[in-house]
């Protein structure tokens, strides 16, 4: 069960962040309505939010998931691979130290939260042009101090493992085709994206209820057969920056 979450209100700058999507620059205002929109659904989920200032300097820092991994002993603190968001860090180790003992992510290594996926005790951590083998390994064995195991798996398209793979409950991943055979993931039931929904990979298991990007129709009649209820949002402005929902919150 989470009861708390972070998140980071999207700043005037937020056109500047990086991204691949050639979707064209967000608005601010249709973003900052969205981002509230998420904020209340959280809320209204029963989760505590912390909703912390923009950061003048960072384009990207409402993408908070990238900043931490937090588990029920421990936050560790990232160290962002993007030049652009190495900083975003600093800003979240106080913040998560009311509420866990902080370690973090040492250079060389580099990691993104985004590209660690926690199931129960066990950790799914991607290696790619964000995250190194490094940082990978020194969360891998900073968790295992606290009774996770953990698995590296190569992020070979999309930004982050998260851009492709989520966990939806009942033990099941939502998943792109690219990643459904690998065989580190062979333990789980699996419901494969069509091609042109994989923007909704990025959906958000929150205490028995899925939020999900809006406008995958296919997607929802899928995610439906699982059984819990369903909340769709609107991300149109995040998505193209490259974000998603689980980017948009530090869960704990
Ligand atoms: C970036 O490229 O870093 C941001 N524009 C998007 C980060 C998305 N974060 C996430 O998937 N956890």
């Amino acid at each position: 069960m989470y009861t708390r979450a972070i998140t980071r209100k999207p700043g005037e700058n937020l056109a500047h962040g990086l991204s691949t999507s050639n979707l064209g620059l967000p608005n601010y205002e249709l973003a900052t309505k969205q981002h509230n929109t998420y904020v209340n659904t959280l809320r209204s989920l029963g989760l505590m939010v912390t909703e912390l200032d923009t950061l003048p300097d960072f384009p990207d820092a409402h993408f908070v998931e990238d900043t931490a991994v937090v588990t029920p002993d421990v936050a560790v603190i990232a160290n962002p691979g993007a030049e652009t968001r190495k900083g975003e860090e600093d800003t979240i180790e106080s913040v998560l130290a009311r509420y866990r003992r902080t370690i973090r992510i040492q250079a060389p290594g580099t990691l993104d939260g985004g590209d660690v996926l926690i199931i129960g005790v066990h950790v799914f951590i991607g290696i790619s042009d964000r995250s190194n083998i490094i940082g990978a390994e020194q969360l891998g064995h900073i968790l295992e101090k606290y009774n996770h195991s953990w698995t590296l798996i190569q992020v070979e398209s999309g930004l982050h493992l998260k851009s492709s793979v989520n966990y939806v409950g009942h033990n099941t991943l939502l998943i792109t085709e690219k990643f459904a055979d690998l065989d580190k993931l062979k333990g789980y039931d699996k419901i494969v994206l069509d091609k042109s929904e994989e923007y909704a990979a990025n959906t958000l298991l929150i205490n028995d209820h899925l939020i999900t990007p809006r406008g995958f129709p296919n997607t929802r009649k899928k995610l439906e057969l699982l059984g819990l209820e369903i909340i769709e949002l609107d991300m149109s402005e995040m998505q193209k920056k490259d974000g998603g929902l689980t980017c948009l919150s530090l869960r704990f």
